[in-house]
Order: C-alpha cells, then sequence, then structure tokens
C-alpha cells in the first residue's frame, strides 16, 4: 500500500531523535553524522529497529545533512544516502514490519542570496541531487524539516517536486513567538506551502509539544493539508553541565493526543525524543482517526505577512515603468533603491498588496523580475502580484519568491491559459484572469463574464483553487468609449453573482484623456466597490482614492465600530501627502543602500564625520534594533538594515580626518567567536588607523586560538576585542585568558554595546572603550 492510501484513515506515527541516539550508542557523530551510514551501519540500523519496535511507521533516514556543501571527502551524497537507505529498508525487512522510509533533508546551513551568499539555483541543485539519490535509493517519501528560511523550504520543495510525485512533508522550526528565526510566520508557512502542493504541512524541533497546541491552532485556520507534528521532547535544560529536555512521555503524547484531536495527522518527535516516546506516543495514539476540517480561505502572503482576500484589499500600482522615465531610467540602471523607494511608499500609504512590473522594451525583463523580487521581499512585508506578459519574467519572479504570490495574468485565449496555468500552479500562486481574449475586449459585461467562466474553469482543471482565481474586468476609457465605460461595472456585478470569485481592477484608466482625473476615478472606483470589486489596483498616495476605499468599507458595514474610518480621518487636518523622507534614519529603517550614501553625504556638509556616526549612524542602528527585539521587523530587515548603515560607514570613513601621529604601533582587533557584529569594530578600526596606528584586523567571529597566535606572532602591545551579545560575552572572557597564558603581558582592551567598565573589569580585561574616540585614548594612554 502507497503511504498517502495507508495515511488516509490513521495517525501516522513517526520516528524520534536519530543524533542523540547515536550519541547515546555510543559513536563519535563527528562532523558528519550522516558518514555513520558507511562507517558504522550497525550503530545507525539500530536506532531504526528501536523505533520499529516502538510502534513508528514511518522512519526518517540518517541523511539531514547529507548534502553536497556540508559532506566533506571521502563522502559523497549519493553514497551516504544509498547506504542510509539500505540500512533503514533493512531495519524494516528485520522487523517483519509494513513501516515506510523516508529521505531525510535539513537546511543546507548556509543562508540563501539575498540575505546570505548561497545562490537559490545552487541550492536547488544540492537538495535535487539528495532527492535523486533517495528516489534512486527507494525511499517512499520525502521528509524537508527544520527549516527557517520559507524560501530554501520552497527551493527544497521544488527540487523534489522535478524528481518525483512521492509525498513531501515540509515542516519549519518556529520559536516561542510564533515565527522562525528569518521571521516566517505560521499563517504563512501553510498558504505557501498549502498552494505548492506538500502532502504533509507542520512543525518540528524548537520547542515542546505544549508550546506546539497554540501553533497548530492556528495552522488549522490556514490549511485543509493533513498537518505532522515532531516536537522536542519539552524545552532544554542545563543540569550538571549537560542539556536535558524537561517533559515526562506522558504529558509529550498526552499534548501531541490534543493536536491529533485538532487536525494533526502524522506526529513523531525531534530533539531528546527517543523510543521511550514513540512509543508512548503509539499508545496514546494508536486508536484515533484524522480529522477532516474544511477550511475556505482566500489569502496571499510573503514571508512574514498573510493577507486574507476579506473586504477590499488595495493593490499598489505604482512599480511599473509605463510612461515614468526616472522609473525607466533607474530600471536600465539597474537601481533596485528607487524601485525599493516606490514600495516602501505605496505600503506606508496602505497598499495591502504591491503589483510589480518591470518591463521595458530591450530589457532583460527575467532577470529585473528576479533582481526586483529579490530586493523587494528583503525589506517590505506586503505579498507581491507578479505582473508581466513575458511567462520567463513570471517564473523567473514565481520561482524565488518566499510565499503565495499573484501572477498578473492570463486571459481567455487558449495558448496564454496553457502557457501561464502551469505555472502558478507550479509555484503555488494565485492568478489573475483579464476578461478579454484574441479577439480584444468584449464590449458587453455578458461576453467578459464568459471569458471569466472559462478562465475559472481552466484554472480549476490545473489544479488551481477558485479562491485563488481572481477576475479583472478590464476599463475602458470613458472619453474614447463612453458607451461601453459602464459595461465593467455591469461586468462586476455579473461575475459576482454568477461565479462567486474575487475580482481585481485597475481603475486610473477610466479617465484618461479627460480633465479632473482624479473625480472620476475616485467615482469610478466608488462605483466598482460597491458592485463587489475586491481589490483595486490603485496609486496608494492617492489621498483621495485611499479616502474613497475607507468610506465604502464603512459604508458596506465592512469596518467593525468604524474602527478603520475613525483612525484615518478622526485626526485628519490637512490631508496632503508627505514628502519623501531623506534622512539617514529613514534609508537605514527601510534598507537603502544607494540612497543612503546621499544622506550621509548631506549629513557631513553639517556635520564632522564621528558626529555623522554618534548621532545620526549609530542612533539609527539602535531604532532598527528595537523594531527587531519588538517583532516589528525580522532578519531579513535586519540584515538590510545592516548593509544600508554599511554603505553609510564607509562615506564617513573617507572623511575622518588622519592626525599629526606617525609612530606606527600595532593593535591586534577582532570581533569575538560566535559574533558576526563588525559594524562598531570597524569604526574603531578606522578611527585607530587614522590617529596613526597599525591595526590587525582578525574580522569578526574569530577563533580564541586566531586571536592568540596573531598577538604572539605580531609582538602586539594591545589587543582589542568587540563582542555584541549577552550570549558573546563569555567567549570574550576565554579570549582574554587565553591571551593573558600565551603572553602576561599584552594589554586588553575590550567594546561593544553589550559591555559596561565594570564588566570589562569582571571579565579581566584591563581597558573598556565605550566608543571609537575612547578607543583612541586607551591606544595613547597604553603606547604612551
Ligand atoms: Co544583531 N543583535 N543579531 N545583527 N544587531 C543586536 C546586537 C541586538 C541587541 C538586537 C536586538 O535584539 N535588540 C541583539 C543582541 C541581543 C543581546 O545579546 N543582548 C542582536 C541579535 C540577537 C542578533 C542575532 C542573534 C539575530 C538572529 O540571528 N536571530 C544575529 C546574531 C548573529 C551572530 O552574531 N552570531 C544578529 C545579526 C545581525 C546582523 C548580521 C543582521 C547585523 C550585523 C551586521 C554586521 O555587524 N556586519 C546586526 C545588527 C546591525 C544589529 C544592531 C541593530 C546594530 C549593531 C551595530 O552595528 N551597532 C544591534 C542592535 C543595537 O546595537 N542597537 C543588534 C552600531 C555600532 C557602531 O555600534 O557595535 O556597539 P557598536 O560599536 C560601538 C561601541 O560599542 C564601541 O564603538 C563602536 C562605535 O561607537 N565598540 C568598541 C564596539 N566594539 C568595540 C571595540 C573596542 C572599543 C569600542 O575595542 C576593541
Amino acid at each position: 500500500m502507497e503511504l498517502r492510501e495507508f495515511s488516509q484513515n490513521r495517525i501516522l506515527l513517526l520516528d524520534g531523535a536519530m543524533g542523540t541516539m547515536l550519541q547515546a550508542s555510543g559513536v563519535p557523530l563527528g562532523k558528519n553524522p550522516e558518514a555513520l551510514n558507511i562507517t558504522a551501519p550497525q550503530a545507525v540500523g539500530a536506532v531504526h529497529t528501536a523505533y520499529l519496535a516502538a510502534g513508528a511507521q514511518l522512519i526518517l533516514t540518517n541523511t539531514f545533512g547529507a548534502n553536497a556543501q556540508k559532506l566533506e571527502p571521502p563522502y559523497t551524497v549519493s553514497d551516504c544516502i544509498t547506504a542510509a537507505v539500505q540500512i533503514a529498508r533493512e531495519a524494516v525487512l528485520q522487523a517483519d514490519h509494513t513501516a515506510f522510509v523516508a529521505l531525510d533533508i535539513g537546511p543546507i546551513g548556509a543562508l540563501l542570496a539575498p540575505h546570505g551568499t548561497l545562490d537559490y539555483d545552487i541550492a536547488y541543485g544540492l537538495f535535487r541531487e539528495q532527492v535523486v539519490a533517495g528516489v534512486a535509493a527507494g525511499v517512499d517519501a520525502i521528509v524537508i524539516e527544520t527549516m527557517t528560511d520559507l524560501l530554501e523550504s520552497k527551493c527544497a520543495i521544488l527540487a523534489a517536486k522535478s524528481v518525483t510525485n512521492l509525498p513531501i512533508f515540509a515542516t519549519m522550526s518556529f520559536e516561542r513567538n510564533h515565527r522562525t528565526f528569518m521571521g516566517t510566520s505560521l499563517a504563512s508557512m501553510a498558504l505557501t506551502f498549502d498552494a505548492l502542493g506538500v502532502d504533509f504541512i507542520g512543525l518540528n524541533c524548537s520547542v515542546g509539544p505544549a508550546e506546539m497546541v497554540p501553533m497548530v491552532a492556528e495552522l488549522v485556520k490556514w490549511t485543509n493539508r493533513p498537518l505532522v507534528i515532531k516536537p522536542n521532547a519539552g524545552l532544554p535544560e542545563m543540569h550538571e553541565g549537560q542539556t536535558k529536555f524537561n517533559i515526562t512521555t506522558e504529558d509529550f503524547s498526552a499534548e501531541l493526543s490534543r493536536m491529533v484531536a485538532m487536525g494533526a495527522c502524522a506526529v513523531g518527535g525531534c530533539c531528546g525524543t527517543n523510543p521511550t516516546f514513540i512509543s508512548a506516543l503509539c499508545d496514546a495514539t494508536h486508536t484515533m482517526k484524522p480529522v477532516l476540517r474544511n477550511v475556505s480561505v482566500s489569502a496571499v502572503c510573503s514571508a512574514s505577512k498573510a493577507v486574507t482576500l476579506e473586504g477590499v484589499r488595495v493593490i499598489g500600482e505604482r512599480i511599473n515603468p509605463t510612461g515614468k522615465k526616472l522609473f525607466q531610467k533607474a530600471l536600465r540602471e539597474g537601481d533596485m533603491d528607487y524601485v525599493l523607494a516606490q514600495a516602501i511608499e505605496q505600503v506606508e500609504a496602505g497598499a495591502d498588496i504591491l503589483d510589480v512590473n518591470v518591463g521595458l522594451p530591450d530589457i532583460d525583463e527575467p532577470t529585473l523580475m528576479a533582481r526586483a523580487v529579490d530586493c523587494m521581499q528583503s525589506i517590505i512585508h506586503a505579498p507581491l502580484q507578479l505582473d508581466s506578459s513575458n511567462p520567463e519574467a513570471l517564473e523567473s519572479g514565481l520561482r524565488r519568491y518566499a510565499g503565495k504570490p499573484i501572477v498578473n495574468s492570463v486571459n481567455g485565449d487558449d495558448e496564454v491559459l496553457a502557457r501561464v496555468l502551469p505555472l502558478v500552479k507550479k509555484y503555488g500562486a494565485a492568478v489573475v484572469g483579464l476578461t478579454l481574449d484574441k479577439n480584444g475586449i468584449p464590449p458587453t459585461a455578458e461576453k467578459r463574464l464568459a471569458i471569466a467562466a472559462k478562465i475559472v474553469d481552466a484554472a480549476v482543471k490545473h489544479g488551481i483553487p477558485k479562491t485563488d482565481v481572481f477576475i479583472d474586468c478590464l476599463t475602458l476609457t470613458a472619453a474614447a468609449e463612453q458607451s461601453i465605460a459602464y459595461e465593467t461595472i455591469r461586468a462586476l456585478t455579473l461575475i459576482k453573482e454568477q461565479l462567486q470569485v474575487k475580482t481585481v481592477l485597475g481603475v486610473s484608466n477610466i479617465s484618461f484623456g479627460l480633465p479632473a482625473r482624479q473625480k472620476l476615478n475616485r467615482t469610478f472606483l466608488t462605483l466598482a466597490l460597491a458592485a463587489g470589486l475586491d481589490m483595486p489596483i490603485i496609486n496608494p498616495n492617492e489621498t483621495d482614492m485611499m479616502d474613497a476605499v475607507y468610506c465604502v468599507n464603512q459604508l458596506m458595514n465592512r469596518d467593525t465600530n468604524s474602527a478603520a474610518y475613525i483612525a484615518r480621518f478622526a485626526t485628519a487636518t490637512t490631508s496632503a501627502p508627505q514628502s519623501r523622507d531623506d534622512s539617514i534614519l529613514y534609508c537605514i529603517e527601510h534598507g537603502l543602500k544607494e540612497e543612503i550614501k546621499s544622506a550621509v553625504e548631506t549629513a557631513l556638509t553639517v556635520q564632522s564625520a564621528l558626529e555623522v556616526v554618534n548621532q545620526q549612524l549609530i542612533p539609527a542602528l539602535d531604532v532598527v534594533g528595537k523594531q527587531y527585539e519588538a517583532a516589528q521587523i525580522f532578519l531579513p530587515q535586519l540584515l538590510q538594515a545592516a548593509e544600508a548603515a554599511k554603505a553609510g560607514f564607509a562615506i564617513v570613513q573617507s572623511r575622518i580626518p588622519p592626525s599629526e601621529q606617525t609612530e606606527r604601533h600595532t593593535i591586534v582587533l577582532a570581533t569575538v567567536e560566535g559574533d558576526v557584529h563588525d559594524i562598531g569594530k570597524n569604526i574603531v578600526k578606522v578611527v585607530l588607523e587614522n590617529y596613526g596606528y597599525n591595526i590587525v584586523d582578525l574580522g569578526r567571529n574569530v577563533p580564541v586560538a586566531q586571536v592568540v597566535q596573531a598577538a604572539v606572532e605580531r609582538k602586539a602591545t594591545l589587543v582589542g576585542l568587540s563582542a555584541l551579545m549577552t550570549t558573546t560575552v563569555d567567549n570574550m572572557e576565554k579570549t582574554i585568558k587565553a591571551l593573558r597564558e600565551a603572553d602576561s603581558t599584552i594589554q586588553i582592551m575590550v567594546g561593544g554595546a553589550v559591555l559596561t567598565h565594570s564588566y570589562a573589569m569582571q571579565i579581566g580585561a584591563d581597558y573598556y572603550a565605550k566608543d571609537a574616540m575612547e578607543a583612541v585614548a586607551v591606544a595613547k594612554k597604553v603606547f604612551e
């Protein structure tokens, strides 16, 4: 029997932790625990056997990190995976069991670009290689687990689907704030995986079962797919220097039973669990049945934000070069800050979704679309609508979009439907269908309805749910085609009544060629909203248009207690749009790496270099640090803010005046092990260099031994250490201790936002410097 069929009427029991079990068996895990499939197959097999004896019906191969990036020679992906599958199969055979074997795939171990350095296509190739090996070796399912980046998850799912149609399980690890480390929300994961056709969607690792119960309650609101839940054995606690998990097997299985009653269909364990946990889970769940759900949700999402299509949702139209010379120039020059600025403005003005159109004649649209998507999703939470008539451009944007976007658009032309709908399905998007075909836009509402019905039908046949098909009845120009301009409103009414789908409409074309365009646009928008328009595509910076949306929502009873209406208008005195903010703070908050350069240049005309650093750049980073702490922004945005700050610091660096001093004393500088924050250390370096010191910069995340070695080799009188996290101050203390042991005459200066003078003394430093100027004062003291 196939796994999909097997799991239809029963709760599928998975196994528990592999690594800790192997460790407990006494075999050293080493750098590549997957190598044990070759060097110690019995030990791996014994773990499978124990889980099978405990009742597991799906066991995961020992291949979590078996990718070409992590494995070291002589071990290859194919060898490790083939051996792992054979071991698991053998264990099933020996146990005389009918259990299934799944290929286990974990994260690659490097952040994907643009946040990290790993190229998307390389990551895709790495995942594909694993799946090819697993399928060739005969697995029954693919398990993609412990992901924290939605883009990496999508990449792995697409790679798996390109090789096989075996069932796919995909899980991410959520922290107690219901976000992954990269900021993905539960809703975004559920919507994205559901649309990509993942068979089992769920959670593993990070927390125990009690913390996962509310997460499951959230997941069931967004997807009807079976859920897979693999918690840790509670939360980790330190006990006599060792990590122990804090939950009993009874509590573990009781909490998981609760989640089964809520909709979990596959359950197992992650870190800290063992066969005793799985056996207890087997006892608790073997008589339970999968709970079927029937939620109907129309929504799209970015990695961090889901937008349900209830009430009116505004799609911002500004990212479109048509008729805009500056925009066209920016696209041709690859100036993504310009595009980003348009995006930020629209979101701040109230857009829920952003249309992205980068089409220009003689431009490499697929490449540009991918760049625009990359850069926008690093900063903007609003979901994107990818707008192009070029299927390659659509595919290149869809491929690297972390979330469930909208494709704009298809139409009633059979060729277009056949070309674009498979992309929409493959990449898990929603789609806009334009009511036109080879013969153009039909003059009557009835004919537009017929095209809409054809599009909906074709989409459903491609496996795209009706809730993900949005119809655009198209706006004609009232000046040129006055007699039929109102047919759009009639078509909207008909389509809403007869097809019950969501509708989209670009509004401003109505007024083309007429005076007082705003007035006509606003009136047309109001009529369309009243006829059932769900998603107007407008310029949200036009206050009149946004006002109309708020008013209609209030009048159509979609705005409970007029809350949104009151919030917008109660304090409104003047509704003039704000002028664009070009301050350093704004550029850092929004990750504008190009624009910050001119902001810094301007600041330098009125402030000294160090004033710009201390009064503008550092406080701006403090602001984003606080936003990050308050979960208003997430790691991708923090990374972009840091990049913008670095671009700003680079301008300042060249302006720090050189000092008179010419003597070249050597100072070794490093950010301590485990800490990648180096912006502050780099400032200290530049300022010290400008005071004539010779700096040996060891970089960031520098191991203790490397600092010692450099200090000794360079005969450094002074070593400077930087640390920014409470968790890395320990490594600072260790580095100081090791330096003292190597050479008791070395002087040590420390700095970084987590330190204070007294703490610096407590961990054994000679000097504490609050900022770069104090670092210079320390250096003077030491060398004089
Ligand atoms: Co992160 N980060 N970060 N971060 N980050 C902090 C430090 C944090 C306070 C943000 C927050 O939550 N509010 C928090 C630490 C919490 C804590 O432990 N108390 C934090 C966290 C949690 C993290 C991650 C764990 C996030 C995650 O992944 N979930 C992760 C850690 C990765 C790691 O290190 N293992 C992480 C990652 C990052 C980015 C990569 C995105 C980026 C760093 C990019 C880079 O440095 N190349 C980043 C940033 C930018 C920050 C904030 C926003 C800004 C830091 C900064 O550059 N400040 C920061 C919040 C904040 O501090 N407001 C935050 C400006 C800089 C000029 O100041 O470094 O203090 P500072 O340097 C000053 C002085 O301290 C002194 O002089 C400098 C100039 O005046 N000084 C010295 C510094 N070193 C000195 C050495 C000396 C003398 C003086 O002698 C040797």
